[in-house]
């Protein structure tokens, strides 16, 4: 008889005490989820919802590098070249019901990241009632690195952040620390890593009153040294006109934002800018719905699969973005992918 090695649960759920507790457990691939984990998320949190026995939800990564780096765009990306973009409609689909029922939900949702948090990990967090980061959290909204755009509710919560923060983070895919996010409220809570065992304890054993007894001070933020420029120069009415007042700026940091941005895929820049413009007056099903029909369109771009070879998959960061540059940028083509 041939040996079958059962393969781990890619999420790992129980209750303990009161808490209803969701680990996302691929380590291998920063936790990253696929159809079949937001499947298991979705039943575990519809049926907690029901049970008194669970007071709150905690849900966290497994591995200590990451809580989710994202959705696997590998395999869309595989779905695309073989000529099945619809396989990608069900993930989607179902990855933006599950932010909605985490934005909905009827108790307490606690998010621990304690690492890499990107994308689709942003999704599974930002839209729940607790956000709690340690030292070692990392946040980004990467998506025009690869030629899509942020989405999981970004174009809700990205422009209600404080200033230009969320375009910021937006277009240049910038990475930020647990200071960062709880100054641009994306986290509601600083905890160090050493301290979340004795957090979930007491999660487990006395509902969310624990989190609100705990009071670290948060690490200091980089994003509120920059916050002046980040709105000068990202209060603009177009991409174009944010690269010309980076570049009238010329100081170091400005210098430093063109070239991020000049590597990040200009069909994706002008759809993520007119994103954010248009969710900044939506309700977040409306931007969640909004956002669904723009991947149908943003994955069939060539951009998508180039983005995805060269950050993801070959991993060269060398992707060859046709047009080239955001001067060449059609409007009209960019305002045809929201219809
Ligand atoms: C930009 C992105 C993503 C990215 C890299 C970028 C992204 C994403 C992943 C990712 C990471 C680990 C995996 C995986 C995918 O990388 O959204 O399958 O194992 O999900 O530069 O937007």
């Amino acid at each position: 008889m041939s040996e079958t090695k059962l393969a781990e649960p890619t999420v790992l759920a129980e209750v303990t005490g009161c808490a209803g507790r969701l680990v996302l457990n691929r380590p291998k691939a920063l936790n990253a989820l696929d159809l079949d984990m937001i499947r298991v998320l979705t039943e575990k949190l519809e049926a907690w919802a029901q049970d008194d026995a669970v007071r709150l939800v905690i849900i966290e990564g497994s591995g200590g590098r990451a809580f989710c780096a994202g959705g696997d765009v590998r395999v869309i990306r595989d779905n695309v070249l073989r000529g099945d973009a619809a396989a990608s409609e069900a993930f989607f689909a179902s990855e933006y019901r599950l932010n909605r029922i985490i934005a909905e939900y009827p108790k307490p949702y606690v998010a621990l990241i304690d690492g890499i948090s990107m994308g689709g990990g942003m999704g599974l967090s930002i839209h729940g009632s607790h956000r709690v980061v340690t030292e070692h959290a990392v946040m980004a909204m990467p998506e025009t690195a690869i030629a899509l755009f942020p989405d999981v509710g970004a174009s809700y919560f990205l422009p209600r952040l404080p200033g230009k923060l969320g375009l910021y983070l937006a277009l240049t895919g910038a990475r930020i620390s647990a200071g960062d996010a709880i100054y641009a409220g994306l986290a509601t809570h600083y905890v160090p890593r050493a301290a979340l065992e004795t957090l979930k304890a007491g999660l487990a054993r006395s509902g969310i009153t624990a989190l609100d007894l705990l009071a670290y001070s948060p690490p200091a933020s980089l994003l509120a040294r920059d916050r002046a420029a980040i709105d000068d120069c990202f209060t603009s009415d177009s991409v174009p006109e944010i690269l010309a007042k980076l570049e009238d700026r010329g100081d170091a940091w400005a210098v430093e934002q063109l070239e991020t941005l000049s590597r990040r895929s200009p069909t994706s820049l002008c759809v993520t800018f007119e994103l954010l413009r248009r969710g900044a007056t939506m309700t977040l099903s409306e931007c969640l719905a909004m956002e669904l029909k723009l991947t149908r369109k943003m994955i069939l771009h060539p951009d998508f699969a180039e983005g995805v070879r060269a950050q993801v998959v070959e991993k060269t960061r060398d992707p060859k973005w046709r047009p080239a540059t955001v001067a060449e940028v059609d409007r009209a083509a960019i305002l045809a992918m929201f219809e």
